[in-house]
């Protein structure tokens, strides 16, 4: 059996886990986590890489010793959209642009004059979502940095350089720039001459289980790691790894990434992009072998940590057990709504959502934290069922994977709003997907479908049946849309 070491980046918390796999067996250990966090300096709101880079340094270290300093090989995973820029000599050119950043404010408008958003969707399938990479790099159009610039590495792709010396774009990952097609697989280079991004910028695009070079002879010393250690292009795209590690079996299921955000939607073989997919806002991103991640981004458990954070960092467990006792769906939100995207005063936020549209404001945490997982799930309920719709693709099955699982609360209320059976599990699914990808390149897994049936016979899965009361979400749905 081999062992691979999956870099997971979330925007909440970053992880390297150490995988085990064989024909029969995949296991998965947690090497070392460490915390996210953002900061805002005067220019705006920054991520600390150096940080994030320390942590995944002291996690290939700690994942050694667990595997006698011998893996076999290092996938790296992480959030969407966000890079880093270097310069001629190859230096990261300041801290990368946080999503959250207010800096994309009014700036697709602007893109929109150029193609109109109809067309923009039409070449790349991206839902609207301000932070898109492409306006980041239109936003940052006449900054000295980007002027600068000689290269754009994509978070992973940044890590992945640091710890190899070599440059490559994921596919995946590429697929959330919008500047990709999703039915050539390849740049969209029509949008982007039209819109003045040098897509030359971009090392050129690897693909899931491509080679991404080897460990730096430094970063051999530094982790105690026996060399060579190659590094394994994954489905870089956290949401990718993430759903490529859904234990299903066959097409008819719809799958909820939960974490900071829940991305909502279907697995397809081609992309749907027509302008009421567009105006349903939902995405073509790519997937592992052809696949097409239709979904539709969701606020998701940012809502919640932000709550928290505001309260003080109270025990969430204790805080989910109140909010089970509050009456259900008092007052919805809709999680959908950019307007939650920015951090800060979130409990006051969300009263100010319910104040607006004539519903009862929760008081205290545990009925805005109830407000919050009733809103989720009501947000679920429209995307599993839109994304059926819009993509004459019925499921009889919802799975839900990562850190969400672990809120059986929300879990329930997802079954119960969808009117759907829930399976939920794997939690740390993005390390999963991203250890199989690994495994399949050094010949010890299978396709997608077998990598499933891995999942499926190996992973704790919880199922949550759906309790009735249908017709009381569809009130809710309703409400919602009539404000
Ligand atoms: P990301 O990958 O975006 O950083 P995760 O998949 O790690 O996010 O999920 C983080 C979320 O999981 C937290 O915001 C929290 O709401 C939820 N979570 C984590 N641990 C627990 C727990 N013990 N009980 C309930 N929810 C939890
Ligand atoms: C989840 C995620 C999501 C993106 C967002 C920026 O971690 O990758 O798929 O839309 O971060």
């Amino acid at each position: 059996m081999k062992s691979y070491a999956a870099v997971d980046l979330g925007a909440s918390s970053g992880r390297v886990m150490v995988g085990r796999a064989g024909p029969d067996t995949l296991e998965l250990a947690e090497a070392h986590r460490f915390p996210n966090r953002p900061v805002r300096v005067p220019e705006g709101l920054r991520w600390d890489v150096l940080a994030l880079y320390a942590g995944v340094l002291d996690g290939l270290r700690a994942a050694g010793s667990r595997c006698e300093g011998r893996i076999d090989s290092v996938g790296i995973d992480s959030w969407a959209v966000d890079y880093g820029l270097l310069d001629a000599d190859g230096a990261l050119l300041g801290n990368p642009v946080h999503y959250r950043d207010g800096r994309t404010e009014g700036v697709a408008e602007k893109v929109w004059t150029t193609v109109p958003a109809e067309e923009l969707y039409a070449a790349t399938g991206l839902q609207y979502a301000p932070f898109n990479t492409l306006y980041q790099l239109t936003a940052a159009r006449s900054t000295a940095q980007l002027a600068q610039a000689r290269r754009v590495l994509l978070m992973p792709d940044l890590l992945a350089y640091w710890l190899t010396g070599e440059q490559g774009t994921e596919l995946t990952n590429a697929s959330t720039t919008q500047l990709i097609d999703p039915r050539t697989r390849d740049w969209a280079r029509g949008v982007a001459d039209r819109l003045g991004v040098d897509l030359g910028l971009f090392p050129p695009l690897r693909h899931p289980g491509d080679p991404a070079g080897v460990l730096r002879a430094e970063v051999l010393e530094e982790t105690g790691l026996a060399g060579p250690v190659p590094v394994t292009a994954v489905a870089s795209h956290d949401t990718a790894s993430a759903v490529a590690a859904v234990p299903a079996a066959g097409e008819r299921f719809a799958y909820i990434c939960t974490g900071t955000w829940s991305l909502a939607g279907l697995e397809l073989t081609a992309p749907v992009l027509t302008e009421e997919s567009r105006a349903a806002n939902f995405t073509n991103e790519l997937g592992l072998d052809g696949t097409v991640r239709y979904l539709r981004n969701i606020m998701g458990l940012w809502l919640l940590q932000e709550c928290v954070r505001a309260w003080g960092d109270p025990d969430l467990g204790g805080l989910l057990r109140e909010a089970a006792k509050v009456p259900a769906l008092r007052s919805v939100v809709d999680a959908g709504d950019a307007a939650f995207l920015a951090p800060g005063r979130m409990p006051e936020r969300i009263a100010q959502a319910c104040r607006a549209s004539g519903q009862p404001v929760p008081g205290s945490p545990a009925e805005t934290t109830r407000c919050i997982l009733d809103s989720l799930a009501l947000a679920h309920r429209r995307a599993v069922a839109d994304a059926q719709r819009l993509a004459g693709h019925p499921v009889d099955v919802v799975h839900i994977v990562g850190g969400g699982t672990r809120n059986a609360l929300l879990c329930q209320l997802t079954a119960d709003a969808c009117g759907l059976p829930v399976v939920a599990g794997p939690t740390e699914a993005a390390a999963l997907g991203n250890v199989l990808v690994q495994a399949r390149a050094h010949g010890t897994a299978g396709d997608l479908a077998g990598m499933r049936e891995l999942l499926v016979r190996t992973q704790p899965l919880t199922r949550y049946a759906p309790r009735g009361g249908t017709a009381r979400w569809r009130a809710a749905e309703a409400r919602l849309a009539d404000r």
